[in-house]
């Protein structure tokens, strides 16, 4: 994967750069935020839920004189069930071989025990860290930063702090500058044009659940996993299948909402943000499903990290013809419209737009 390149200039010979960062801190800290903000696209999804982010994801940026290959992780926390014990080893392997960290916190909470757990895994990593102190652009008084930042000085040896906002992009600049200057010597890791680690298919499935999460804003965000069962392309969309697993089946009616309509919400927004990932009409059919005690099976857990999942089932062997048989007129022209759902599925809707909806 990784391909290596000597930058060379006609004239000047520029010192390249290229490392390793890894950006941790508590929960909803604005990790993602910032790793979307500094990568300069949005590969990793943010909502204001907790626990978010469930795996690592690499995001990388890249300029004529340096490469920085970021890690973004899941919020640290006290890890019991077998999700969340998976969610700190994500964690524990951002801290292996890096060149530098990111321990970002919230600029306008008062630290708590939850940032001092945060910081142990700084301490324990021996790697030089930066403290980020995020969401900036909420404070009324920056003077609050003054106390913040000593409180954080007692706790760490930070090499910097650094006011910003993920949000607004204050600070990023001077942050990139100073993160550069701390990186070794070095050719690019990878292509100019690399942007991140992440399949397609997982970068949709993500998209799927950011969009239930933001669109239902209630008790389900640690209840939701998002899986990709149909996926495929055609010379002019992508026509997939996904389903929203829950817990429990009281949770089925707040992802589906009344006669449909909160998961057609989910999938129209889900659809706008794919197709302009894919940079191709999309055919998206949602299911909702009830998997009792899905975040306590390793075997589905797997599932949903393509770094642990089995390969995607063979394309069925309907060959060309398929195409045709997927995509009818109708449906590939008409834009949200309700599409009937098959019978007897309890709800509703597609899109290619539209969104078929169907709970199981
Ligand atoms: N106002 C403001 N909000 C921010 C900023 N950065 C992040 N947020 C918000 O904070 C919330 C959490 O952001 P995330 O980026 O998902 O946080 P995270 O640290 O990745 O969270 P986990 O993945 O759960 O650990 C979201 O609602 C963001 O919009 C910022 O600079 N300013
Ligand atoms: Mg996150």
């Amino acid at each position: 994967m990784s391909k290596h390149r000597t930058r060379k200039r006609a004239g000047a010979e520029s010192p390249h750069r290229c490392g390793f960062v890894s950006i941790l801190g508590r929960p909803n800290a604005g990790k993602s935020t910032l790793v979307n903000a500094l990568v300069g696209q949005k590969i990793a999804i943010v909502t204001d839920k907790p626990q978010t982010t469930r795996t690592s994801i690499q995001g990388v940026w890249t300029s004529d004189a340096a490469q920085i290959v970021f890690l973004d992780t899941p919020g640290i926390h006290a890890a019991a069930s077998p999700i969340n014990r998976r969610m700190m080893q994500a964690v524990a392997g951002a801290l292996d071989g890096r060149d530098l960290l990111l321990f970002v916190a919230d600029a306008t909470r008062e630290p708590r025990p939850e940032d001092q757990l945060a910081l142990e895994w700084v301490k324990r990593s021996q790697t030089p860290a930066f403290a980020v102190l995020n969401k900036v652009d909420l404070l009324s008084d920056k003077g609050l930063l003054l106390p913040l930042t000593e409180t954080y000085k007692g706790w760490h040896e930070f090499e910097e702090f650094f006011p910003v906002s993920a949000q607004t992009g204050e600070g990023l600049e001077q942050l990139r500058a100073a993160m550069i200057q701390r990186l070794p010597l070095g050719p690019a890791c990878f292509p100019a044009d690399y942007l991140t680690d992440q399949p397609e298919r997982f970068l949709v499935a993500e998209t799927i659940r950011e969009k239930v999460l933001l669109v239902t804003r209630q008790e389900v965000p640690h209840s939701v996993a998002v899986t990709i069962e149909e996926w495929t392309e055609t010379p002019r969309l992508f026509k997939i299948a996904a389903t929203i697993h829950v817990e429990r089946n009281g949770q089925k009616p707040i992802v589906i909402g009344a006669a449909g309509a909160r998961l057609k919400e989910i999938g129209t927004q889900a659809r706008g943000d794919c197709e302009k990932l894919l940079g191709k009409k999309m055919f998206l059919q949602l299911f909702v499903k009830v998997s009792e005690k899905w975040r306590e099976r390793e075997e589905f857990l797997n599932q949903l990290d393509w770094r642990t999942a089995s390969p995607p089932p063979a394309p069925p062997v309907l060959g060309e013809t398929m195409d045709s048989r997927i995509t009818p007129p109708a449906l590939a022209e008409t834009m949200d419209a309700p599409t009937v759902p098959p019978a007897p599925a309890e709800s509703t809707g597609s899109t290619e737009g539209g969104n078929e909806h169907n709970g199981e």
